[in-house]
């Protein structure tokens, strides 16, 4: 195991015993909230103030948050394993509050800001943001949340970085999401064609889940430090 390349790829589910909302189910973000109002290009073109204001609360949410023992049991893989690859599509930075060093953030940052004019980015942690929607400090034009609203590109490099990890490593991790969103929900299907063996830890049933070698239906924050227990390198 200590030699054997290992990826993990998280999801909402993960910081859900956190106190973060997920997106879809029962008391998801998408229940109460329209992606396509709050998190798409052309919803913030047409209402910044809106979308701001959801960003705005849900980053106060996020504030009150601390890492549980899943975040904590990943950011153990990383200093356990040699060939660990973590890859998030959370934009909470809860991973790396837990101790995770490199983490492969697909769908950005909700700490990061960039410029709609200049692309200038820049971290800011107040909750709440002083002024809403908020100014570049370079040019003075409107900021955006660094995260990736539907329709547009995930960063290219951080995409070929988890593409290749998936690739190349021989077990998957597939922790706390819905696997319905492209092209993350690929990536343990990529892992799969090159032999890897897939688990996935999720209450629910996903598209995934027929694919799994093993699949553990209890929430992340027992049952992967239950199975980290098990295979863990001595
Ligand atoms: C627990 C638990 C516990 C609960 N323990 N588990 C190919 C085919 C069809 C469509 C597309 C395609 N390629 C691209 C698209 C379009 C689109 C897409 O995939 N749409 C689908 C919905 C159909 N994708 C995109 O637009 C992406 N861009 C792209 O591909 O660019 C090129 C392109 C564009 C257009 C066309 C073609 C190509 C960008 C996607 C960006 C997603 N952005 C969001 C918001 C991020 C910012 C923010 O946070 O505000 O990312 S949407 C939201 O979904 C968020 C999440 O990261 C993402 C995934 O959700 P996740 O993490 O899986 O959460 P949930 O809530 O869905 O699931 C939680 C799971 O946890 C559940 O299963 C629970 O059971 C479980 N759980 N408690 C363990 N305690
Ligand atoms: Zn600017």
């Amino acid at each position: 195991m200590l030699d054997t390349p290992v990826t993990a790829l998280t999801g909402a589910g993960v910081s859900a015993e956190s106190g973060v909302p997920t997106f879809r189910g029962e008391e998801g973000l998408w229940r109460r909230h329209r992606a396509d109002e709050l998190a798409t290009p052309t919803a913030f073109r047409r209402d910044p103030l809106l979308v701001w204001e959801w960003y705005d609360w849900r980053r106060r949410l996020i504030d009150q948050c601390r890492p549980n023992p899943a975040h904590h049991t990943l950011a153990s893989m990383e200093q356990a394993l040699n060939v660990f690859t973590l890859i998030t599509q959370n934009v909470d930075g809860l991973h790396q509050a837990a101790g995770s060093n490199n983490v492969l953030e697909l769908h950005g940052n909700i700490w990061r800001l960039r410029c709609t004019a200049c692309n200038h980015v820049c971290e800011d942690h107040r909750v709440p943001l002083p002024d809403l929607p908020p100014p570049c400090p370079q040019c003075g034009q409107l900021l955006r949340p660094d995260v990736v609203w539907f329709g547009e590109s995930l960063p290219g490099e951080i995409l070929d970085t988890a593409w290749a990890a998936a690739e190349r490593c021989r077990t998957i991790l597939v922790i706390g999401t819905s696997a319905t969103v492209q092209p993350a929900a690929s990536l343990p299907l990529v892992a799969l064609r090159g032999g890897a063996t897939l688990v996935e830890f999720n209450p629910a049933e996903t598209p995934l889940s027929r694919h799994a070698h093993r699949v553990i239906r209890a929430p992340a924050a027992q049952a992967l430090p239950d199975w980290w227990a098990v295979y863990r390198p001595s």
